[in-house]
């Protein structure tokens, strides 16, 4: 079914400038990277099922994950097939959301949140020769870890940092700043808003190497950014890049279904606002990644095209990505008005 009427608006009246990557399955939260000159993209792999639709994001219901390769920019896409399945991982039961992956010294990882018998979400990792996967999950969750939607930046002096973190059913809103689980808690809308978290890996790849972070993200006028400033405030899917020389840190915002942006001096932050990358996409969630190959700067991001606009049921789609002289990017609008 159609969820709000946003959507069904949008289904309605727009053409949607990109086409889907994938078709002979759904697909989404698109992690791309440059592996060995190609492009691969890690996304989670969208299925039907009967769970009902809820702001903990029940109807995502995921089990498993699919590596992709491009043959060239908007070309042909590879499936390699099932790169690991949650029977594989002992302490997950349910809900493989966003994945990412990263690449050290010839050995691939592959970072992924999911649902531990308690009904806490943990990020694990999983580890594979290639960077099609498969992947061996290790025994345990990262120790430390918690909430949703894992992005790794393999930084120029090549230390990773692992972002994440997702409000509502992501479960952000849990985590103190202690990282201490205290069950839900919502600033006031007068509040800074509840900040994304960051890590560095050990060298392991496998392991924190510190205690987690917040992230802070500062308006125009130095201000963190509050909990009522709903078109700007961080909610899901963090990504960081690196142009010029800053860091780029990039995020949904949930309920106003906007990819935005945030620009700083070091992997911790904090970073300014910038602006909107994305304008909302057809479906409630919108989550992306950000890659430069051949010199050339590319947005990957989904939308529920090939469902008609069935939000757990969704597609990755890319598009190129244009910075401003001054470093400013581009807003991309993902349909024709
Ligand atoms: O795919 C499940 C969840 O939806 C992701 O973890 C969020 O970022 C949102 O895209």
């Amino acid at each position: 079914e159609i969820v709000t009427a946003r959507d069904m608006k949008r289904a309605a009246s727009m053409q949607p400038k990109n086409s889907p990557l994938v078709t002979h399955m759904y697909t989404a939260d698109p992690s791309a990277h440059v592996f060995n000159d190609i492009i691969y993209i890690y996304p989670s792999h969208d299925i039907e099922t009967d769970m009902p639709m809820n702001d903990d994001g029940d109807h995502f219901a995921m089990r498993d994950y699919h590596v992709f390769s491009l043959d060239r920019p908007f070309g042909k896409v590879n499936d390699h097939g099932c790169a690991l399945d949650i029977d594989g991982v002992e302490w997950a039961v349910k809900q493989m959301w966003a994945p990412d992956a990263a690449e050290k010294d010839g050995k691939y990882y592959l970072y992924f949140p999911a649902r531990k018998p308690n009904g806490i979400f943990a990020i694990g990792a999983a580890v594979g020769d290639s960077p099609e996967g498969p992947f061996v999950a290790e025994k345990t969750e990262i120790k430390g870890s918690y909430s949703i939607d894992p992005a790794v930046l393999q930084d120029d002096d090549g230390e990773y940092y692992i972002y994440f973190g997702g409000l509502w059913g992501g479960q952000l809103q849990q985590w103190n700043s202690c990282n201490e689980h205290t069950g839900d808690i919502y600033p006031a809308d007068d509040e800074p808003a509840i900040p994304p978290r960051v890590a560095r890996l050990k060298d392991n790849m496998v392991e924190l190497a510190e205690e987690v972070r917040e992230i802070v993200i500062l308006d125009e006028n130095g201000e963190p950014i509050k909990t009522g400033d709903l078109e700007r405030r961080y909610f899901e899917g963090p990504w960081m890049h690196r142009y010029d020389g800053k860091y780029y840190f990039s995020y949904s915002t949930g309920e106003t279904h906007n990819i935005c942006y945030a620009v700083g001096d070091s992997p911790y932050g904090p970073f300014t606002y910038q602006g909107k990358i994305l304008t909302p996409v057809l479906g409630w969630t919108s989550h992306h990644s950000i890659v430069e190959y051949q010199g050339k700067w590319y947005l990957f991001y989904h939308d529920c095209q090939l469902s008609g606009g069935q939000t757990h049921l969704r597609n990755i789609k890319m598009a190129e990505l244009k910075y401003n002289e001054d470093g400013t990017i581009q807003t991309i609008d993902p349909y024709y008005n």
